[in-house]
């Protein structure tokens, strides 16, 4: 019974257990935790959202979220023990004490519900939403490819077919339309993180085109030290740079509607491997990837908080 038993963070987990175990955490730390729905997904479901935060309104925050390609899984899995990471430092490490006595952080573990869902019922390489194309039996848009960001650009496809359609228009998806109006609405949001897999990588902006981003020297030197600091536990090693110049053109992604919008602090990782297991990452993996990415993480936000 999912109600009584502990939720093991060191294996995969269907959408239903997952929820489950949001609303366990807001009551088991309910000082700092708070669980907010931002939306509902194209089938319906529920997008929650974990609020940490000490108190204050709008203070300075953090959005991470996690799962926007469904087929991620070690991302949704990494997002949930980082949110049990977070809530449990709080009041002992004091870096995170720090941290969250200045800011808030945002938590979307499951950014595509509908996608995640099916890669458990019937595709598990389905990497995209499960919207509905008009005049196409291909079903979904590729989110991180539907974002109001040299929207319709190269590195995306205007065919339904393929997995990276960007869809009609930019926002079409609700999944991504509901982060945007969150991201508007609050006002306050200083870094924009986003998790993905596979292939060991920490980027910047931009992917729309391949020209360096303002900030480039802040962002290249922060990447790196992020980078440094999640090697430091299992000597996993991350390489960075924008976008562009480290995978690939991408044109409509999160990070680069963030940091135009004027979210400075904006990064997409790709957590393991590097194409051993791929997508299909051994969930005894699960807790070591975990760790890292918090330590790359909290380099970060210390930064952010410092800055
Ligand atoms: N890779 C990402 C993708 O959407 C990426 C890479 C990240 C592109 C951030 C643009 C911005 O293609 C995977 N594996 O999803
Ligand atoms: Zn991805």
């Amino acid at each position: 019974d999912r109600s009584t038993a502990t939720f093991n963070y060191g294996t995969y987990h269907s959408l239903d257990s997952i929820y489950a175990e949001l609303d366990h955490l807001a009551s088991a730390f309910n000082n700092i935790v708070r669980k907010i729905q931002i939306g509902e997904s194209y089938e319906k479901r529920p997008l929650f959202v974990l609020k940490f935060s000490t108190g204050g309104r709008k203070r300075p925050a953090i959005w991470l979220d996690a799962g926007i390609h469904s087929r991620e899984w070690v991302t949704q899995a990494s997002a949930m023990w980082i949110a049990k990471q977070i809530a449990s430092e709080y009041g002992n490490d004091p870096s995170t004490t720090s941290l969250l006595n200045k800011m808030d952080i945002f938590l979307l573990p499951v950014a595509n519900p509908d996608g995640y869902v099916f890669t458990h019922t019937t595709n598990r390489m389905w990497r995209k939403t499960r919207s509905r194309n008009k005049g196409s039996l291909c079903v979904g848009v590729d989110p991180n490819r539907n974002w109001d960001a040299g929207f319709g650009g190269p590195g995306a496809s205007n065919n339904p077919c393929s997995d990276s359609y960007r869809g009609p228009r930019a926002n079409s998806e609700v999944e991504v339309k509901s982060i945007v109006d969150f991201i508007r609405n609050h006002g306050n949001i200083q870094a924009f993180l986003t998790l993905h897999s596979y292939s060991q990588l920490l980027m910047y902006p931009y992917g729309y085109k391949c020209t360096q981003a303002a900030d480039y020297d802040e962002l290249d030197n922060l990447a790196r030290a992020a980078a440094y600091s999640i090697r430091s536990i299992y000597d996993t090693t991350f390489k960075v740079g924008s976008i562009c110049k480290t995978i690939y053109q991408a044109s409509g992604s999160s990070i680069d509607w963030s940091y135009d919008y004027g979210i400075k602090y904006s990064f997409a990782f790709e957590l393991r491997d590097t194409g051993r297991f791929g997508f299909l990452l051994p969930a005894n993996q699960i807790i070591p990837t975990a760790e890292e990415t918090w330590l790359g993480l909290k380099t970060i936000m210390e930064h952010v908080r410092d800055n």
